[in-house]
């Protein structure tokens, strides 16, 4: 047992019989981003997996004020949130949008930059499951090449999935992290980190998603762990312009012991199209963004 799983907090903010999938990645991000964020903390969200797990008015079993407003507005009604509070002198509590992929990527995008270009003092957590889930596992931008959704039947999705880590980058702001639920320290720590520091700070969570993927929910955190030990979804921050890898993909970018992506995208249902000419261009365009990320921590 790591010796520092004893100072995560050991209060709960989400009680029993959430109303998301079994094995559902986002419930157990969630949890460990409560706990470390606390009391003091209003949650604003739109449409998405994560406004049902919050449950129907007037029944919901998070422990945090909620707001649930509509899918393009997330950042934006954080911006009014921040407003407000500010202007009741309640400054000291902190503000946390949280959205899916689809809300993020695609349609809350313009509220998102606008709120970061302004440097408005709040979190923007985008819990990526890489696809419309909640509709019934429609395609986003943010759906990797190769995979099969209900709009990419036939074909699969085509093209790669968008560098939205880039454009956040390109803003400037204070903090930006990327973390994995099969990792819950590291995104603890994450969290508290960035509840202290003030502007807009960005998180990026990767959610596996037993049925969008099409793998058995027990397996979540090990599809989880998979990401990142390929590279696929490297962990790391960057503060103030400063980046680095954390916890296990900084062990690996010192080792250089990464598994080939074949380990992760075999054991899910919605890669089963992909053919060998493809899986070889996946797995060029993880070295390439590893090999992009590894330049950076030299320099
Ligand atoms: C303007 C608008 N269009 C479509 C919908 C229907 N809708 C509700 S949730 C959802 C999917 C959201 O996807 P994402 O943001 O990736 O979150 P996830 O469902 O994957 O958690 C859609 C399309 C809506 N609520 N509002
Ligand atoms: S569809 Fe996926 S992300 Fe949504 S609640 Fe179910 S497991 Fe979670």
């Amino acid at each position: 047992m790591p010796e520092n799983l004893f100072k995560i907090n050991s209060k709960e903010y989400i009680l029993p019989g959430s109303r998301a999938c079994q094995g559902c990645g986002l419930s157990l991000f969630y949890r460990y981003a409560l706990k470390a964020l606390r009391e003091n903390t209003i949650v604003t969200l739109p449409a998405c997996c994560l406004c049902v797990l919050q449950g129907l008015y007037p029944s919901t079993p998070v422990m945090v004020p909620a707001l649930n407003n509509s899918f393009a507005s997330t950042a934006a009604s954080a911006s009014g949130l921040v407003a407000g509070l500010r202007a009741l002198n309640k400054a000291d509590t902190t503000v946390v949008a949280i959205a899916g992929d689809g809300a993020t990527f695609d349609m809350g995008i313009q509220a998102l930059s606008g709120a970061a270009e302004r440097g408005t003092d709040f979190i923007y957590v985008c819990y990526d499951n890489e696809g419309y889930m909640n509709t019934g596992t429609q395609r986003s931008s943010a759906t990797p090449m190769g995979a099969l959704t209900t709009t990419t039947p036939i074909l699969t999705k085509q093209q790669p999935k968008k560098d939205f880590l880039k454009i956040m980058e390109a803003h400037n702001i204070a903090y930006i992290a990327t973390a994995s639920p099969s990792y819950p320290l590291d995104l603890y720590d994450k969290f508290v980190k960035a509840k202290k520091i003030r502007g807009t700070r960005y998180i990026h969570i990767h959610v596996p998603c037993p049925p969008g993927w099409v793998y058995p929910p027990k397996d979540t955190v090990k599809m989880g762990r998979l990401a990142v030990e390929t590279g696929l979804f490297p962990l790391f921050e960057i503060e103030n312009g400063k980046f680095r890898f954390t916890g296990r993909s900084k062990t690996q970018a010192e080792r250089g012991n990464r598994l080939p992506v074949i380990n992760y995208l075999e054991k899910q249902g919605r890669f089963r199209k992909m053919d060998a000419e493809q899986l070889s261009q996946f797995q060029s365009m993880v070295d390439a963004k590893w090999d992009e990320y590894l330049r950076k921590t030299e320099g």
